[in-house]
Formats: structure tokens, sequence, C-alpha cells
């Protein structure tokens, strides 16, 4: 099952501006206590291509990812032991050819440690949020390609994303990502990176996500 809209609210722009300062490394005070998982019983796996804000949300994390490249992926697979797309997702992600119509530049997660208990099995509900863009990103870091901010609210269909990131996986096209506290991209929360499975200080924080 899947949905078509556009999200309201949503701010989306592709940029090719020169960047503020680089944000330090990660916020600084502890683990958010935890949360509780109460959100919408529909599709839980969303993909927002960010230069529109259309967003579509799926029963499945393999139907977002199909729909994030365009239809050229279509059997995305997460590792049962690290959460994180395994390397043969990972390589086909990254495998596209420069013509190709949509690019994964970024997977959010609900939960730390990319929706994984420390035994592997999933958090309930596990939800992940996909973005795109319809191109790679450029090499430098001292500009931004990408942001997203605020981020998805449909709580109809999952969460509000909003202040409820705990991990996140890019590094996918060139790009890495960062995250800011506030809508209006302040408040560092992370520097441009490639991937981080416990946001800790800025877990269920960031409102800006911005790729470079
Ligand atoms: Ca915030
Ligand atoms: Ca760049």
């Amino acid at each position: 099952m899947r949905r078509i809209r556009i999200a309201g609210g949503l701010v989306a722009l592709a940029l090719a501006l020169t960047a503020a300062v680089a944000p330090s490394a990660t916020a600084t005070s502890g683990p958010a206590p935890d949360k509780a998982a109460t959100a919408a019983t529909g599709e839980r796996h969303c993909a927002v291509e960010v230069t529109t804000g259309v967003t579509e949300c799926f029963d499945t994390f393999r139907e977002s990812i199909e729909h994030a490249t365009a239809g050229r992926v279509t059997d995305a697979r997460l590792s049962a032991t690290t959460g994180t797309v395994d390397g043969t997702t990972t390589a086909k992600l990254n495998g596209g050819p420069s013509t190709a119509a949509e690019f994964v530049i970024g997977i959010q997660y609900y939960w730390q440690d990319y929706n994984r208990h420390p035994d592997g099995t999933l958090h309930t509900p596990a939800y992940t949020l996909t973005h795109s863009g319809p191109v790679t990103c450029t090499s430098p870091t001292s500009d931004v390609d990408y942001r997203s901010a605020p981020l998805l609210n449909d709580t109809g269909h999952t969460v509000d994303w909003n202040n409820n990131i705990r991990s996140f996986q890019s590094g996918f096209n060139n790009c890495l990502q960062r995250m800011w506290d506030f809508s209006n991209c302040t408040g560092p929360l992370i520097g441009y990176s490639a991937a981080s499975p416990d946001l800790t200080g800025g877990r269920d924080r960031a409102e800006c996500v911005e790729w470079s």
C-alpha cells in the first residue's frame, strides 16, 4: 500500500549556497529518556524527495527504497545484525548511472542503533524516513547540496519526524549528512557524517537535516 501526496508544511530546498560554519561533531548532554512508540499504525517507511517535498509512505522499507530510486533498486535489504542497509544494497544505491532520475542521500531511523535492539531484533514499531534528490552530492562539504526543514510531520501514516530521529545512515552517492536542533537550521547537533548509530545528546532533537 502507498500514499502519494505533498507533505504540508514541508520546506525542502536544493541549495547551492555557501554553508555556514560547520557545526561541532556531536551534541553534549546525555541520552534522552526513552520514548513511547505510540504513533500511527499505517505505512511506517516514508520517502521524501527533498527538492519537491513529494512524500510517499509504504508498508515496507523495500518499497520506500524502490520509490526513492525511481524504481531502480527493487530489493533493498536492512541488515539483520546492524540494521543499516546491507552491502549489496549500498552498492546498488551507489551504483546508479549519472543519468539516474533519483538518488538516495540519507536514511533516518526512529530508534537508536538503526531501529535494532542489541540482540538484532527490531524495535516495534520501527520507522524509517528516506531522503532522495535528483543529483549526487558535490564533493566539497563547504556548501549545502540539500536541505530538509522542518522534517516530515504526518502522524496519519508515520510519526512527526521533527525531534524524533535517533540514528541515521548517509554516505550514499557522495553525500554526508548533518543535523540541526531547530527548523531554521541552527543549533548544531552533528556535523557532516556518513552515519551515526546513536545521536546520544542529539536524540529526538533534529528539525533540520542537510547533505553535502
Ligand atoms: Ca529540536
Ligand atoms: Ca557539497
